[in-house]
């Protein structure tokens, strides 16, 4: 597949396989046992500019656009998923300030997540996870400020987050046009953050609650025109649903990597299981999967980095692709058999980090939500 990229994006997809290798992959098992996230490697990735891949020179970063993002993405949940996902979750946040931040807020966010830092994406809560404009957090103004209560679940990267994008309703009668979105930072009183979920996957991806106890925020942290959050998450989502696509290939592919070297070399009835048409058929299925996922998220970026994002083709590429990565990695463990259900083999952690890829940013019933919307309008 790597005729249809230009040399200079080879070489990130080069250089970016090699840290996986060497810094991502070795430490994976250790702090997936933890379920924690390994900072200093996450800084090692920030300072060789991995988390700025996407972010305009003018604010730091490297300005390489959506299809080299995309490339590290899928390098990087090669060596680990949740890794990748917690540098793709730094991005999410930082893409709404981008997006319809004032020139002061796009310089601060960057900034953050250009030196290292994480941040956080606040929309799901409790009772508002795919019905996203039933969120209650709200804020109220009050003077100069407005004053945000509310409780968001499920926050990627809120234990580690120098700032979090809440999303609260300022008019809690005009539905998802009361909707507003607001750069928070953290430290703020009255802004905590819940326990660390243990999560079946994506274990060096931490997530919590994010609380709000009457936070006050000064009224130049709005992000965007009042009332314009909800469209402003739902343009975020467009865009970055594509990287969630882009880590869950480093799924698929890491699963038929393995695949194939083990079929090669685990002998049964005399001769390698590689010989065994049956095992041919689920690799060439398997190969099929992340041929055809590569050239949609490549399609994807294209459209992205000529400035004509199609949130249809976006959602397409999300759930394609993480169906793909869910079923090769559960193809990989009936590969493996007994041994891939063992916590010895990587296979078992592919196919725990694969389901959440058809659950976040939207779960697959959703993204199919999407694409019939475009196709009845
Ligand atoms: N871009 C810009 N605006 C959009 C949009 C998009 N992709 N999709 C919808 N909107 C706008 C609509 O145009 C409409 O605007 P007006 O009020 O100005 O007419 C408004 O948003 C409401 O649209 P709609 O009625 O379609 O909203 P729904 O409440 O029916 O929700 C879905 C639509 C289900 C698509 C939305 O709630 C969603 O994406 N849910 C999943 C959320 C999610 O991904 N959560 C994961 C957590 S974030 S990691």
């Amino acid at each position: 597949m790597g005729h249809v990229l230009s040399d200079d994006m080879l070489d990130i997809q080069k250089m970016a396989r090699k840290f996986a290798d060497a810094k991502i992959r070795p430490i994976s098992k250790e702090w997936d046992l933890k379920g924690e996230t390994p900072v200093k490697i996450y800084q090692e990735a920030a300072d060789l500019g991995y988390t700025s891949i996407d972010i305009p020179e003018e604010f730091g970063g490297a300005g390489l656009g959506a299809m080299a993002n995309a490339l590290v993405a899928e390098e990087f949940a090669r060596g680990d998923a949740g890794f990748s996902v917690t540098i793709q979750s730094s991005n999410l946040a930082l893409k709404p300030v981008l997006l319809a931040g004032t020139e002061e807020q796009k310089r601060f966010a960057s900034e953050v997540v250009v030196s290292g830092g994480m941040a956080a994406f606040c929309l799901t809560e409790p009772n508002a996870g795919s019905d996203a404009a039933s969120i209650k957090t709200k804020a109220v103004k009050q003077g100069g400020e407005y004053v945000i209560t509310g409780r968001k679940c499920f926050i990627t990267n809120a234990p580690h987050a120098q700032f979090y994008i809440v999303f609260a309703k300022t008019d809690m009668d005009a539905g998802t046009r009361g909707i507003s979105a607001f750069l928070v930072e953290r430290g703020l009183p009255g802004l905590s953050v819940g326990k660390h979920e243990d999560k079946m996957g994506i274990r060096l991806s931490t997530t919590a609650d994010v609380i709000l106890e009457d936070v006050h925020v000064p009224e130049d942290h709005l992000l965007g025109k009042e009332g314009r959050g909800f469209h402003l998450a739902m343009q975020t989502l467009d865009r970055t649903r594509l990287d969630c696509a882009a880590a869950a290939l480093g799924i698929a592919q890491r699963a038929l990597d393995l695949s194939v070297e083990y079929a090669k070399t685990r002998v049964t009835f005399g001769k390698p299981i590689a010989g065994l048409q049956a095992i041919q058929f689920m690799l060439a299925d398997m190969d099929i999967r992340c041929q055809t996922a590569r050239s949609l998220i490549y399609q994807c970026a294209q459209m992205i980095d000529a400035d004509s994002v199609d949130g249809k083709m976006n959602s397409i590429a999300k759930a394609y692709v993480s169906e793909a990565a869910m079923q090769n990695a559960l193809d990989a463990v009936q590969i493996f058999s007994g041994y891939g259900y063992s916590r010895e083999y990587e296979v078992e952690k592919l196919m725990r980090d694969a389901k959440i890829f058809m659950i976040f940013e939207g779960t697959n019933q959703i993204q199919r939500v999407v694409i019939a919307g475009h196709l009845l309008k």
